[in-house]
């Protein structure tokens, strides 16, 4: 079989889900990078929407992160999910919800006024309760296996940790159950792999550049 190819932007949260997919399984793999604020021709003639990441795997281009990631689960037992359909398909939505979830942090991450910050902050806050409701396990989602669902959300933990710095409140403080899961999450090694060295860098520099009210 041909090498895997994953085609990434270093700071993006999808691609990391399947960074660490890949590294917690030793999946043999290559990454190109590309800047999506201006896209290589090659790209943008592969990438159906114009979105990474992009998986290359036996002369197939995959794409959507949730996709990639059960593809790769599949390819490489023993599976990261759960062994029933009513567990894998409980485990699937959370992953989804998981998406919903970043998307609602880029936006205070990128909040433009104090109005925004506040707004977005509060979408936040509303998503980490309802995600509090459903922890029942420890140390990972569904207990003692890390899961599909624990790499699509150690992402969105990873960004907290580097915002918690700018807020003006404790993110985690009405939801301990999510910051134990976060905490046990970002000492996964396959997790602070996932990102280039100076990931946190980038990161703030790119929120600076987007004129983020809460990282000027
Ligand atoms: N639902 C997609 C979301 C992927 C996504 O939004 N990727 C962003 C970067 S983090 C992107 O490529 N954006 C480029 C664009 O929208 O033009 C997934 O899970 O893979």
């Amino acid at each position: 079989m041909q090498p895997l190819e994953l085609i990434s932007f270093k700071l993006c949260p999808f691609v990391q889900r399947s960074v660490i997919t890949l590294l917690h399984k030793k999946i043999p793999f290559n990454i190109q990078y590309i800047e999506l604020d201006n896209p290589p021709d090659w790209f943008l003639a592969i990438s159906p929407l114009g979105k990474v990441p992009v998986l290359k795997a036996e002369g197939q281009i995959l794409f959507e992160s949730a996709v990639i990631n059960e593809y790769l689960d599949e390819i490489t037992p023993p599976s990261l999910h759960p062994a029933t359909a009513i567990r894998k398909a409980h485990n699937r939505a959370w992953i989804e919800f998981g998406s919903n979830l970043l998307i609602s942090q880029y936006l205070l991450a990128t909040a433009k006024t104090p109005e925004a910050v506040e707004t977005q902050q509060n979408d936040v806050l509303a998503k980490l309760t309802i995600l509090e409701r459903e922890l029942n396990h420890t140390p990972y989602f569904n207990g003692e296996n890390l899961s599909l669902v624990d790499t699509a959300f150690a992402p969105i933990f990873m960004r907290t940790a580097l915002l918690s710095r700018y807020l003006s409140i404790d993110i985690y403080q009405k939801t301990p159950k999510v910051r134990t899961w976060a905490n046990a999450l970002l000492a996964v090694e396959a997790v602070q792999q996932s990102v280039v060295t100076n990931f946190p860098e980038l990161f703030i520099d790119f929120l600076k550049k987007s004129n983020s009210y809460l990282v000027q």
